[in-house]
């Protein structure tokens, strides 16, 4: 299987693979490098990126992005809300996480966030298997860093049920990190900070990391989630929509198409701006008829996204702050994703840090690369150089229990806010029987959203009364792993016993003699001794094992429904090629190869095919077409057949003229 990496974004989604010769970048069913994060439903199949976006002004309400937006969210979480604006379908609630109700298959149906992605990540495997033409099953998938457990979850979910399998997660700003270190060298003494900025389509990531030869350690991380290209769009859009309404007397907020195709031309403007002073925006017939157009330069612009600019140099702030650097001690400034190639944006950040900017990576493929490269470093087949890297945690962690009688603890911070992920802390309680741990994130205030603040629940068995009847000291080690995931590692027993230990004694020699007739030196120590591992069941935010199963089941089932929709669709181009092709050639190259009452014949039965494609035929099944292409070729076949015979015939005689 190939080492895959992938960038979700929330506008484009970018895979990279990790083959002996290096890291590429795939490229889609339409030669793109970068595929629109795009799911939508007909009335036979689904749409799913760029055949999503091909359909999506036609199909507003059955057409959904913002899927790593709403994915491990409640109906009811503010942000859910706030996406409201970016998601034309109805948002639902389907068994406490968020859905949207869609037409498929002539049926309204809903579909959990999680499914949606699910289904996203199943066609992008679809696109990187028949790119790389090996099976695709262990991918690293990049996820913002202010991602919680509950919404790193959901995607790992999403994976399997695409039967993909997550071998880990990477947050977006340290895999571009990865991607500038792991190809670099950083001679002793020669150890560099560098800021990553990444501004997407819907949010902006900051991380300040340390590089060292062979290793990179993120000292801070901060976000914007309500910072990226479209909100840009939706500020420019507001104003064309008020101006419009002035203007011209129509309210595109009243036509979700207009506002849609007025949308699309300003996110066209946007970009042209960061080349051009001035962009001119022209929809035709955008509503009742009316024809719009305006033009804008790169002034009114900045005017009116002001109150975001404005906002630009927080995170820079509040990561700087906390990496404990003084701008002095950043060595440069590496800006990635779609919305730093905005200038003012550009300007700003530059001004903030006092030094040129940098665009060494490659801003919209190095997080997918950087995931192709850690996906290698977990592949037993590929071989690629070590590479250290340390991310940061963003939420402080606190696990809690039950107290005993004497204990007066019952909840302890473990993770705090700036831990180095992964990392491990073991607790000591003592128990002597089954027993319960929870974790949540300490100050569910910090947290994007109204996510749950619970994280999981542990139930550890196993545990009884020493001969002496006393509580066992039960070690739990508790774990953030190399995905940010809350976790507890393992739970045993352990006993405090005076044991001898060895004590080292340095050989003269170097060897070890085991002849020596001198009995191995030691003296008692009071140490730790572990006794009986028990048994975890794990409780977290993630779904079922046999929920998980049906949508597998579900997911594999709608593939099956697409690609019988694909090969009917096939079948009928085929046939009607057939019906053209035949057509011509009746009376041109097999002319002389059939009478005319068969010919006539036969151009009968093609003009009733014909007639069948544009009636009834419209829309028959898989079988009917090849049956029709069957019934065609009965009569055209023997034809066809005859005229290959006499060709092979004339070919044999003027080989027998040159052999004489
Ligand atoms: P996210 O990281 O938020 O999940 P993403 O990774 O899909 O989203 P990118 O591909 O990095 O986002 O960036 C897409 C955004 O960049 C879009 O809003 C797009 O309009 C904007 N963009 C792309 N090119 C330009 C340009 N030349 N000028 C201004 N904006 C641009
Ligand atoms: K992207
Ligand atoms: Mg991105």
């Amino acid at each position: 299987s190939g080492s895959v990496g992938i960038d979700i974004g929330n506008a484009n989604t970018v895979v990279a693979v990790a083959r002996n010769r290096g890291i590429d970048v795939i490229v889609n069913e339409v030669s793109n490098r970068s595929t629109p994060s795009l799911v939508a439903f007909g009335p036979k199949n689904r749409f799913i990126g760029e055949s999503a976006k091909t359909q999506e002004i036609t199909n507003l309400k059955n057409t959904i992005g913002s899927l790593k937006r709403i994915v491990g969210r409640s109906l009811s979480d503010p942000e859910v809300q706030y996406e409201k604006q970016f998601i034309a379908g109805e948002l639902v609630d389907i068994s406490g996480t968020v859905g949207v109700k869609v037409w498929y298959q002539g049926e309204q149906t809903a579909f959990t966030a999680t499914q949606l992605l699910a289904m996203y990540l199943s066609k992008i495997k679809a696109i990187t298997q028949a790119e790389i033409d090996m099976p695709v099953t262990d991918v690293v998938l990049a996820v913002p860093g202010w991602y919680t457990d509950t919404q790193r979850r959901a995607l790992i979910d999403a994976g399997h049920i695409a039967s993909l399998n997550p071998v880990r997660l990477v947050n977006e700003t340290t895999a571009a990190a990865i991607s500038y270190g792991v190809f670099r060298t950083f001679p002793e003494g020669q150890a560099k900070n560098v800021l990553f900025v990444d501004i997407g389509h819907s949010s902006y990531n900051v991380s300040v990391v340390a590089f060292k030869q062979g290793e990179l350690k993120v000292l801070a991380s901060a976000y914007d989630i309500h910072f990226g290209g479209r909100e840009f769009d939706h500020a420019l859009t507001e104003f064309f929509a008020k101006q419009f309404k002035e203007k011209y007397k129509i309210d595109v907020h009243e036509n979700l198409k207009a506002y849609s195709r007025v949308l699309t031309q300003t996110e066209r403007l946007k970009k042209i701006l960061s080349a051009n002073a001035t962009a001119p925006l022209n929809v035709e017939s955008v509503m009742n008829d009316v024809d719009v157009s305006s033009v804008l330069n790169r002034t009114e612009l900045e005017e009116l996204v002001k109150p975001l600019l404005d906002r630009l140099v927080v995170p820079l702030e509040t990561a700087i702050k906390e990496s404990k650097l003084s701008l002095e001690e950043i060595d440069c400034v590496e800006l990635i994703g779609g919305c730093t190639r905005v200038p003012a944006i550009k300007d700003t950040i530059s001004k903030f840090v006092g030094k040129p900017l940098s665009f060494t990576l490659n801003q919209d493929e190095a997080i997918a690369r950087g995931c192709a490269f850690v996906c290698a470093s977990h592949s037993p087949t590929l071989r690629v150089r070590p590479y250290k890297f340390e991310d940061v945690n963003q939420y402080s962690v606190t696990f809690q229990w039950e107290p005993v009688e004497g204990e007066d603890l019952s909840e302890l911070e473990v993770f705090p806010h700036g831990n180095v992920v992964p990392s491990t802390k073991i607790i000591t309680l003592f128990r002597d029987d089954t027993f319960d741990i929870e974790a949540r994130y300490t100050f569910p205030d910090t947290l994007p959203g109204a996510v749950n603040p619970w994280i999981g629940k542990w139930t550890i068995k196993g545990a009884k009364p020493t001969e002496k009847g006393d509580a066992p000291a039960v070690k739990i080690r508790l774990r953030t792993d190399h995905s940010g995931l809350v976790t507890i590692d393992s739970a045993y027993t352990a006993v405090e016993e005076i044991v001898d230990e060895p004590v080292e004694e340095s050989n003269k020699e170097g060897v070890e003699s085991k002849e020596s007739s001198q009995p191995p030196k030691s003296r008692p120590v009071k140490k730790w001794v572990r006794k009986d591992t028990l048994a975890i069941i794990h409780g977290t935010t993630a779904l079922d094992q046999s929920v998980k199963q049906g949508l597998i089941e579900k997911e594999n089932q709608m593939v099956e429904d697409d690609k019988h929709v694909a090969d009917t669709e096939d079948r009928k181009n085929a046939l009607e090629e057939y019906i053209y092709d035949m057509r011509g050639k009746i009376d041109d190259r097999y002319a002389d190869f059939a009478s005319d009452e068969e010919k006539s014949r036969f151009r009968t039965m093609l003009d009733a095919a014909e007639d069948w494609l544009y009636d009834e035929g419209e829309d028959a099944t898989k079988s009917q077409y090849i049956a029709k292409y069957d019934e065609l070729n009965a009569v055209g076949g023997v034809i066809k057949g005859r005229y290959f015979q006499a060709e092979q015939e004339k070919r044999e005689a003027e080989q027998r003229k040159r052999d004489e």
